[in-house]
């Protein structure tokens, strides 16, 4: 496998942007945040900065409900100053990815105010819509993920149109080709002001069933759960006819790259495995012509245990096609933080799993500064999902507080009153609080983004999963001769490690606890509870 792109050696770091930094005073992320920003990514030691949607939006979802997709909105800044923030990110040798909303659009878009102004409209093709079951409800049973039917009537012109989200964000008509035709205009619009690649939002979705068949029950659902989960996606999710478009997708991406710069998709897909891998498109001549990375979530639902995580790794491992590159991937928007769902010290061995396995990790900000979920009074709640589907612990506010900086007003992250509220702990857990501190979870993550740079058996070398004992993760990772054996033990109890063959002369490259030494006594060591080391031969990092 040639490693040679930047997506594949690099570490991409998503920004919320609403919530990153604020650079006037109204309480909300802007563009000019993220530019005064960049030296934490620097320092950090990040590849590539992948910023969620910042286009013009009524914000019924927070920017996912696009209104126009060639501009930016005017709370995250301007044109001109989104170019200023390519060349900065470039001048510093980062790679920027946008987020596209290829689903649905907000329903202020023109686009759609046309095709619902009248059934004769030539846009009236462009988005789904489908006359009254006979009892004049919808057409069929699809659920909108954020509660409630997919359709809503549409009373001047009598027909449902479909919404796989909230009623502000109709779903296009993937099958027509003036829909893509236009939206692959949009991906080259922001690849010709030099963007290097897009984060695909709810990419299995955009091709429904033809025939708008009735979802099958979902024999799994247990009442109380997520309502959208009552029915298997069959006909509204993952559709065949998807591969071509993921093909088209790609193509337009590739038009830009060239040896020096690659562009890449990534793509957003909540599915099984086996389905999950059918992205990278592989073709019958053996050629990947799908998304370059459909995101990995495994590592966000798994049950945090040794064995569990081993077994789902290898499995990853091989269902790869050949030549696919691999990605991890421990939280984002939409989902708890690491933090919360494992505790602050197993937070940090997740940290060294994220940056120690094989493929492209993608960092969630506040993550590498150990940042955990928020309660929200039901009062200042914010989140559409939540609105809609309250009190089931659905919402996603709490992942998207604002980013702590400093124990300065606000946490250095306004000058106004935040959007949505601050953690209790900003004033101890701060990026200026943790940049001096060695046993700080920040310096953690420099110290592994550092080591996973200068080790190449890390960035680029080959995966093998190793037996060990107890609650203990081992694999080895090597790259032309060169190995590193990453050891996590995920036990409340030290584990004296008597059969991981350990490389000869070894010496502790790394550790998740801060006051591990180098040396490695007679091939042997005890791992402490929830330590995990990273073994190797070179200098320690
Ligand atoms: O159904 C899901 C997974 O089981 C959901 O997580 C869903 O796939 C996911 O929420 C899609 O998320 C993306 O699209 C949404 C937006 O609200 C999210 O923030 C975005 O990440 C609609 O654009
Ligand atoms: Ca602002």
């Amino acid at each position: 496998m040639s490693a040679d792109h930047w997506w594949q050696q690099g570490i991409v770091y998503q920004i919320y942007p609403r919530s990153f930094q604020d650079s006037n005073g109204d309480g909300i992320g802007d563009l000019d945040g993220i530019r005064a920003r960049l030296d934490h990514l620097v320092a950090l030691g990040v590849d590539a900065v992948w910023i969620s949607p910042i286009y013009p939006s009524p914000m019924a979802d927070f920017g996912y409900d696009i209104s126009d997709y060639c501009d930016i909105d005017p709370r995250f800044g301007t044109l001109a100053g989104f170019d200023a923030l390519v060349s900065e990110i470039h001048a510093r040798r980062l790679k920027l990815i946008l987020d596209f909303v290829p689903n649905h659009t907000s329903d202020r878009h023109p686009w759609f105010m046309q095709s619902r102004s009248a059934r004769s409209d030539p846009r009236r093709d462009w988005y789904l819509w489908r006359d009254p079951a006979p009892d004049g409800g919808p057409p069929n049973n699809w659920l909108s993920n954020f509660g409630g039917p997919a359709w809503t009537l549409d009373p001047a012109t009598g027909q449902y149109y479909c919404h796989s989200f909230l009623k502000e964000q109709p779903d296009l008509n993937w099958r027509n080709p003036e829909v893509r035709a236009a939206m692959y205009e949009v991906l080259r619009f922001w690849l010709r002001r030099g963007v290097d690649g897009f984060r695909v939002d709810v990419l299995s979705d955009l091709i429904k069933d033809e025939h708008f068949r009735d979802n099958p029950p979902n024999p799994a659902f247990v009442a109380g759960q997520d309502p959208a989960h009552r029915w298997l996606p069959l006909y509204s999710t993952d559709r065949p006819e998807m591969q071509q478009i993921v093909a088209e997708l790609r193509r337009v991406v590739d038009a830009f790259s060239d040896a020096a710069s690659s562009r890449v998709l990534i793509g957003e897909l909540y599915l099984p495995l086996s389905r999950m891998v059918a992205y990278y498109g592989l073709s019958a001549e053996g050629v990947l012509e799908g998304v370059q990375l459909p995101f990995n979530f495994q590592l966000i639902a798994a049950p945090w245990q040794a064995r569990r995580i081993d077994r789902l790794v290898r499995d990853y491992e091989a269902a790869l096609p050949a030549g696919a590159a691999p990605n991890w991937v421990l939280g984002n928007h939409d989902k708890p933080r690491i933090a919360s769902r494992v505790g602050p010290q197993m937070a940090r061995l997740a940290a060294m799993l994220l940056l120690t396995l094989r493929g492209t990790p993608t960092l969630y900000y506040g993550d590498e500064i150990g940042m955990t979920d928020v309660a929200i009074r039901p009062e200042e709640v914010q989140d559409p999902f939540e609105k809609r589907v309250p009190g089931k612990g659905l919402g996603r506010d709490p992942e998207r507080t604002p980013m702590q900086w400093s124990d300065a007003p606000q946490a250095g992250f306004t000058t106004g009153t935040p959007w949505l509220r601050l953690a209790d702990d900003w004033r101890e857990r701060n990026v200026e609080s943790q940049a001096g501190d060695p046993a700080s979870m920040l310096t953690l993550y420099r110290r592994l983004i550092a080591l996973r740079r200068a080790q190449p058996a890390l960035n680029r070398g080959g995966y093998e999963a190793l037996e060990s004992e107890a609650d203990v993760l081992a694999y080895a990772r090597e790259f032309e001769g060169q190995r590193v054996v990453v050891l996590l033990n995920f036990g409340a109890g030290a584990v004296p490690l008597s059969t991981t063959p350990l490389p000869a002369r070894s010496i502790v490259l790394a550790s998740t606890d801060p006051s591990r030494g180098e040396l490695v006594q007679n091939g042997s060591l005890v791992l402490a509870p929830y330590e995990g080391v990273v073994i190797g031969t070179g200098s320690a990092a």
